[in-house]
């Protein structure tokens, strides 16, 4: 990264969001380090990011695109891909009806459709069609997702769901809890956006299932919202959650809510859960302070460190010992 820069204003500027002269200053503050793109942390419209666009002479992302670059790069699965692709045409779509606009007026005047339209008419159709096409596949796997969550449901196997913000350990913790070195865990956002079921033994009991899905983070676009519904759903569909929680991070409880907000959103909130306060081996006296923090919002806490293994015996029992009570 060149250079970051915060802008105070009581409004965003309708037409820059930053206001043209913080622009100008990007502009000459990114030549004189030669960056070529600017991130901008929040939504800009169609036209503010191209006003923006043409003002700095640099490449404008704003959040929503810029967490989708991400989900592109991390998307493996055939589903993942196909996904963020869907939230990227959402996304795209109405920017180009804006250009349209532009384009028909360039092009009008005699009273005729000028050639520009025509054109973009024809590639905003494509990519409508392109929306409809994957908004069928995707409906695709859900109906075979429901038709393995209702014959685990017959077979009486138990489902608990990994959930929490991005980068919180969920993977490292399946990772641990199954010693499968073949689930990824990375230092880095969004390093899954599949879901990952893997079976875990219970001492006493039978096994049960346990999955790893996509983290949450805040202002998640709407557009992968919705493209990932499915995903996210998983968890709805859980005999028991574990939020998994980042002990060391600056700000637990505020990432907890967000969580929250997701999981009463895909209606996952009333599912028995514990949060998981991982990482503890990276925390020393704040500890206490966090999971009181959590404790005295009525959360049950389990301390654990996926990395050191430090309590995973002792979560795996609590886990047996809740499937047991609700069975
Ligand atoms: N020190 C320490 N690091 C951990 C622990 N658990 C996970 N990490 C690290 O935290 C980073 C993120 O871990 P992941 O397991 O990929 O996190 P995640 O929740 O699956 O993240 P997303 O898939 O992006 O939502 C990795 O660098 C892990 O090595 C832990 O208990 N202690
Ligand atoms: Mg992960």
């Amino acid at each position: 990264m060149a250079g970051r820069a915060v802008q105070k204003r009581r409004t965003p500027d309708p037409s820059t969001f930053i206001g043209r002269g913080k622009a100008l200053e990007l502009r000459d503050f990114a030549a004189s380090v030669g960056a070529g793109l600017l991130v901008v942390d929040d939504a800009l419209s169609p036209t503010q990011r191209s006003n923006l666009e043409k003002t700095t002479g640099l490449m404008v992302w704003d959040r929503a695109f810029t967490i989708m670059r991400i989900f592109e790069r991390r998307a493996i699965t055939a589903e993942a891909k196909l996904q963020v692709e869907l939230a990227r045409l959402k996304y795209e779509i109405p920017s180009l009806k804006g250009l349209g606009h532009q384009m028909s007026r360039l092009g009008g005047g005699i009273g005729t459709r000028g050639p520009g339209e025509t054109e973009f008419e024809r590639h905003r159709r494509k990519l409508e069609r392109r929306v409809k096409y994957i908004e069928k596949s995707l409906q695709g796997v859900r109906k075979r997702r429901d038709l393995h969550r209702r014959r685990r449901a017959k077979d009486g196997v138990r489902l608990v769901s990994l959930v929490g913000y991005t980068n919180g350990g969920k993977s490292t913790l399946l990772r641990s809890l199954t010693r499968d070195e073949s689930i990824r865990a990375e230092d880095r956002l969004f390093s899954t956006l599949d879901t990952q079921t893997r079976r875990v033994d219970c001492p006493s009991a039978g096994p049960f299932l346990m999955s790893d899905t996509v983290g949450f983070i805040k202002k998640l676009p709407p557009e992968l919202v919705a493209a990932f519904r499915s995903t996210l759903e998983e968890a709805s569909s859980a005999d028991l959650l574990l939020v998994v929680a980042d002990a060391s991070s600056q700000t637990p409880l505020e990432n907890f809510e967000v969580v929250l907000e997701t999981l009463r959103d895909i209606g996952a909130d009333e599912i028995p859960r514990f949060v998981v306060l991982n990482k503890i081996d990276r925390v020393s006296e704040e500890l206490l302070f966090v999971a009181a923090g959590f404790e005295s919002r009525g959360e049950d806490v389990i301390r654990v460190s996926a990395l050191t293994k430090e309590g995973l015996p002792e979560l795996v029992r609590r886990i047996c010992e809740k499937l047991d009570e609700s069975r």
